[in-house]
């Protein structure tokens, strides 16, 4: 495998004039087995998302025998999304290599990233150089990052934050609101990094409808991240109420171009 070749995926995606859908799948046993998360990647290729996303903030032990459950039924791209350490496997396609540029303790902005780097380079995965920014809530991320989190009203933060990661050379910046956040990203904080930044830009957390996704589209994110909704709904309806939301983003024409090839 080339070792761009998730990232030209997404550019691909991203430069057709459309958002990247990204399921997030987290490892954790106590909230499906291995088995389970493989059925729920099968619906959630029929249903439209364009990668899986796998990593959690507090679980790691199923990892491996997850993604090889995914695999089994789909060929779209893995790609890992690490809390810690703990969260590489070999079995993946790429990783978000990410840092959380707002934490407090530089173990979560560099020094996991040190410990993590040999292990990527020897399992032969895709590093995907992501910027991580944590605004309020934060959630369970915020937390474990011990983030300074973003207060919500303070947009230009954000978007400092993000040209900052951009400067160093990240290839994608990350917006999360927190996993099951009860409030989105807010709309203008989205649009105001969005609009200042030439990298691509994701999207995530408390994202629960075909309308939000919309308007998180809209707003300007390049890749929308849905874990939370998901997991609650797709084993029941075996991916429809994610096909609406697939749908509705396939329906919104972008024009901007981005950076990153
Ligand atoms: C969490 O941003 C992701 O890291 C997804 O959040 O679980 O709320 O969709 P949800």
């Amino acid at each position: 495998m080339g070792k761009t070749k998730v990232w030209n995926y997404l550019m691909d995606i991203i430069n057709s004039g459309r958002a990247v859908h990204l399921t997030l799948i987290d490892p954790d046993p106590l909230r499906q087995p291995a088995e389970v998360a493989g059925i729920m990647a099968k619906y959630a290729a029929e249903a439209g998302t364009d990668a899986f996303m796998l990593g959690g903030s507090t679980a790691f032990g199923i990892l491996d025998e997850t993604i090889l459950e995914i695999k089994k039924h789909t060929d779209l791209p893995v790609i890992l999304f690490p809390g810690n350490v703990a969260g590489i496997s070999k079995y993946a396609d790429a990783v978000f290599f990410m840092s959380v540029l707002n934490s407090r303790n530089p173990y979560y902005i560099i020094r996991a990233q040190l410990t993590g780097a040999q292990a990527i380079k020897i399992f032969g995965l895709e590093p995907i150089g992501m910027a991580y920014l944590i605004l309020e809530p934060g959630g369970t991320a915020g937390y474990m990052g011990e983030a300074q989190l973003i207060p919500r009203n303070k947009p230009q933060i954000a978007v400092a934050y993000a040209l900052a990661a951009q400067y160093i050379g990240f290839k994608l910046v990350y917006l999360e609101a927190g996993s099951g956040a009860e409030e989105k990203a807010p709309l203008e904080m989205i649009s105001a990094v969005s609009s200042t930044i030439d990298i691509p830009l994701i999207v995530g957390g408390g994202v629960e409808s075909p309308e939000q996704a919309v308007e998180v589209i809209r707003a300007g994110a390049d890749m929308l991240v849905q874990g939370t909704f998901i997991e609650k709904t797709i084993l029941q309806d075996k991916g429809e109420k994610l096909a609406k939301v697939t749908s509705a983003m396939r329906k919104e024409k972008r024009l901007k171009s981005k950076q990153g090839k």
